[in-house]
């Protein structure tokens, strides 16, 4: 029997060149400049149609901060999903996201900042210039999955609003948009969907405001049009559909932590030492690249393999009070 993730290493490699091939069109277009190509207005749509040049993001590889694992499938990282919003199945997301409506957008920047700003979509996606960058992304359910992403750091963004000698930390507030979104009706969290980091970490260069994966805009299930992706801590803490970004004094309290403290805390880096009090997290499983069967097959590396990137940052911290 196989499972529609246990796949062959065959299509494994096919999947890999077929992006690596993608990437050199994409290079030899890059005339066309940054952003995006081939329409007025980004067609967020699923990504079920990847060859359609509207939903095309361009951007350039920066290998300084790609890892060389082997990439996760596209079909799974837009099929495997979890964005409760939408269900709490990993298919929910794939199925009801289209409905979300993400034009226009725009996203607030707010807080501890001197110079408070709505931005445009399309202002965002002009604020700096457009990387890929290959990050493993760890769920704290015990699967990764390696994904090219696109965007820019979050500090391009955070220093265009000046935050002020207050500002300590940053929250990540998700749009709630109820007739799309069934999981709001859900009491599994308090909505919207928040998340946060300490300013410290929001503008490590690691932290990367993205809006494209695998050469296109994000589709919704992925957390249109745009999402944090920060690699060295549980995939929880990469909220999707930001509409408001919050600089703050205080440490804001995530969704996860409010209604479990106790197995998710402010910092959840990833770390293989500390398990979860349901489970271990000493080891994970790759998405279409390892069997579904028997045992997680990998060891789980401290702060997820970007140990050398982060670890300073918390010099000093009992990472077993701050899971
Ligand atoms: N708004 C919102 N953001 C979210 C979630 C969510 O349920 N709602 N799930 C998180 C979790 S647990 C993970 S593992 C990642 C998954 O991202 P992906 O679907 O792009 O792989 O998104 C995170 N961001
Ligand atoms: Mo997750």
């Amino acid at each position: 029997m196989r499972n529609r993730w246990n796949e062959p290493l065959g299509s494994e490699i096919t999947s890999k060149t077929v992006w690596r091939q993608r990437r050199q069109l994409l290079s030899a277009g890059a005339l066309l400049g940054l952003g995006l190509t081939g329409a007025t207005r980004p067609g967020f749509a699923s990504a079920n149609t990847p060859e359609s040049s509207d939903l095309r993001l361009d951007a350039t590889l920066n290998p300084t901060f790609s890892v060389m694992d082997a990439l996760t499938p596209e079909r799974v990282v837009t099929g495997y999903n979890n964005f409760y919003e939408f269900g709490t199945s990993k298919s929910d997301p794939a199925r009801y996201a289209s409905a979300m409506q993400t034009d226009p957008w725009s996203v607030r920047v707010e807080g501890e900042v001197l110079k408070p700003k709505t931005f445009a979509l399309e202002d965002l996606l002009k604020l700096s210039g457009m990387q890929e960058r290959i990050y493993r992304l760890r769920c704290v359910e015990g699967w990764s999955m390696v994904i090219p992403w696109i965007g820019y750091p979050l500090s391009d963004l955070l220093k265009q609003v000046e935050p002020t000698g207050n500002a300590k930390y940053v929250e990540f507030v998700t749009d709630m948009q109820p007739k799309a979104m069934p999981g709001l009706k859900s009491r599994i969290l308090n909505w919207p969907y928040r998340e946060g980091l300490r300013l410290d970490e929001a503008m490590n260069p690691l932290t990367l405001l993205t809006f494209g994966l695998y050469g296109e805009v994000l589709p919704n299930q992925n957390g249109a049009p745009v999402r944090l992706v920060v690699p060295w801590k549980y995939g929880f803490k990469s909220a999707k559909s930001i509409v408001t970004i919050r600089l703050t004094e205080k440490q804001p309290v995530s969704s996860w932590e409010e209604v479990a403290p106790h197995e998710y805390g402010f910092y959840a880096n990833v770390n293989p030492e500390v398990s979860h009090p349901r489970w271990s997290q000493a080891r994970e499983r790759r998405l279409g690249n390892d069997s579904v069967f028997g045992p997680s097959p990998r060891a789980t590396l401290m702060f997820n393999g970007y140990a050398d990137q982060v670890a300073s940052l918390y010099s000093g911290l009992d990472l077993r009070k701050n899971y």
